[in-house]
């Protein structure tokens, strides 16, 4: 039996708003096709899939004053809170199946919100290849899915900042950030003047995947709520090959593998992001199999041996 009394509801975004290519609007369709919830659910967990929440089709518009479709990136988001929001509030785990990474200020305001509101402490682990930090300022091409952790940080335009409460919705000290290969120039300055914890992939290299995770999950209490925002392209291109910005020398799978176990172990999973899968980009599906199979054993599915 899982050691997760938390009952899950799942529910897809259907959106490539945020991103450069589209595709990843297909993400929660293929993450079902996958047996999403059928897989989770085998763990000993209460499952269901609330269906897709709604939002405007992508106008696929220039980027104006350096972003690219912010109304209609606001009004997803919006929808993304309040079911986020709900979900927590019906004391249920909220998994969202993206879409792009844009709609993770969305599901991690109401995650803030929520662990403010109960003074539980928050810890995102934000799992991706980019460390997403970008700003209208310093931005290469005005996509939002590449600014969501500066919008939380309260970097960003008030319709996105101010989505669940005003100012920041989360500090950088609450941040760990896994798996990063590629961080444009400016936004390298930011994350510096900011002081986000990156563990990249050099050091993930130099020390190993153990002993990354033990920093990352390091201070975990009773008390802490886990948000895991899990960007596939994190992932190797060679074994998640289904994404739109892949970007070499990714987390392998046993790594990957490996910090969803340690994950699982702190019992703390609080909430979930799934996203950047793009069937369009796939081979057979293989990158939403590969992730319904992590987000497995952040539900216990391998600890069976040690039990
Ligand atoms: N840093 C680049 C940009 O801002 O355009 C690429 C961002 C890709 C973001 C993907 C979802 O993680
Ligand atoms: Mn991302
Ligand atoms: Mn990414
Ligand atoms: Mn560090």
């Amino acid at each position: 039996m899982s050691r997760f009394t938390l009952p899950v509801s799942i529910f897809g975004v259907p959106t490539d708003i945020g991103a450069a290519h589209r595709g990843a609007s297909m993400g929660p369709e293929a993450l079902r096709v996958a047996k999403f919830a059928e897989k989770i659910a085998r763990h000993g967990v209460e499952v269901r899939d609330l269906g897709d929440v709604a939002g405007p089709r992508n106008p696929q518009t220039e980027p104006v004053e350096g972003y690219r479709h912010l109304d209609e990136v606001a009004a997803w988001n919006r929808a993304v809170f309040e079911t986020s929001a709900g979900e927590l509030a019906a004391g249920r785990m909220p998994i969202m199946l993206g879409g792009d990474h844009c709609l993770a200020i969305g599901s991690i305001a109401a995650v803030a919100a929520h662990c403010r509101a109960r003074g539980k402490r928050l810890r995102l682990l934000w799992m991706d290849a980019h460390a997403d930090f970008n700003t209208r300022e310093i931005t290469p091409s005005g996509n939002i899915h590449g600014m969501p952790v500066a919008c939380l940080c309260g970097l960003g335009p008030g319709v996105l900042v101010d989505l669940g409460a005003p100012g920041p919705a989360i500090r950088p000290d609450q941040i760990r950030q896994i798996g990063i290969r590629s961080v444009d120039r400016g936004e390298k300055r930011l994350v510096k003047a900011h002081g986000l914890d990156i563990y990249d992939m050099r050091y993930i290299d130099e020390i190993g995947m153990r002993r990354v995770m033990e920093e990352v999950l390091e201070g975990i209490d009773e008390n802490t709520h886990l948000h895991v925002s899990f960007d596939v392209d994190m992932l190797d291109p060679g074994i998640a090959p289904g994404t739109g910005t892949r970007v070499p020398g990714g987390v392998n799978y046993r790594e990957a593998q490996l910090m969803m176990e340690m994950i699982a172990d702190t019992g703390r999973l609080g909430s979930l992001d799934v996203v950047e899968v793009n069937p369009a980009l796939d081979k057979r599906n293989a990158t939403a199999r590969l992730a319904v199979e992590l987000v497995e054993s952040l539900f216990g599915k391998s600890t069976l041996m040690r039990d």
